[in-house]
């Protein structure tokens, strides 16, 4: 449920006012709190509708945060595809894929340096990209492009325990939740999206979760999924 369509202020702006008010409080008494409090919306909003961002919070059924969750929001009008995109890490250390979730772009390359001294086969049989690493130690001579949006689960052939997911997304808005279940999309501008959270619990096959979004400058959104949160 979305709880931001409006403007809102940004977290740091309000520990700035906070942070003023105090001084303020100390220096000159709280009768110089409102104009100051004025003073600086004057200042934000103009900022704020020139670029606008968004917190999410992801929530789990019993609405607890839920960390490693994996948001986006595609633009109503899509962006043209980059030509070039940065490419990411995902790292095998102690028999662990690190990180356990990564969201790319659609096209970005990823790397799987092998930083253990045994060596790891990672491979994948998801439909977005099936492809595999055979055993090998270090770091690849090549990246694998993720040239299809989708759910990638990774494993490995030696390690069974070893797992990790990739989501492929058609959009330069995402990211992973945080501790709080909190991620922030930043960059983006006003306009229609479509806002979209997946879950490593809810299973390669089920869609994301989605509800349309409004956005205006500084907003906040939360969304619930029906599962059950593994805490960090
Ligand atoms: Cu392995």
């Amino acid at each position: 449920m979305l709880f931001g369509h409006i403007p809102t202020l940004s977290a740091t702006l309000l520990n700035d006012i906070e942070m003023r008010q105090k001084n303020m409080i100390g220096a000159a008494g709280a009768g110089a709190l409102l104009p100051l409090l004025l003073s600086l919306l004057g200042t934000a909003l103009p900022a704020a509708s020139a670029q606008a961002a968004l917190a999410v919070q992801v929530l789990d059924a019993a609405g607890q945060p839920v960390p490693n969750a994996v948001v986006y929001a595609e633009p109503a009008t899509p962006l043209p595809t980059p030509a070039k995109l940065r490419q990411v890490e995902i790292e095998q250390k102690n028999k662990t894929f690190f990180p356990l979730v990564t969201v790319v772009q659609t096209g970005t390359p990823i790397l799987f340096p092998n930083h253990d001294t045994v060596r790891h086969h990672v491979y994948s049989f998801s439909p977005a990209k099936t492809f595999e690493l055979k055993l090998y130690s270090g770091v690849p001579g090549s990246p694998v492009v993720f040239d299809k949006a989708g759910t990638v689960v990774l494993g490995c052939n030696i390690h069974d325990d070893m797992v990790a997911f990739v989501e492929v997304v058609n959009t330069p808005y995402f990211g992973v939740t945080d501790r709080s279940g909190t991620v922030r999309l930043e960059g983006m501008g006003n306009g229609k999206y479509t806002l979209k959270a997946w879950y490593f619990r809810m299973g390669p096959n089920e869609a994301a979760v989605e509800q349309p979004l409004q956005l205006q400058g500084e907003a906040r959104a939360a969304i619930k999924l029906n599962v059950k949160a593994v805490p960090l």
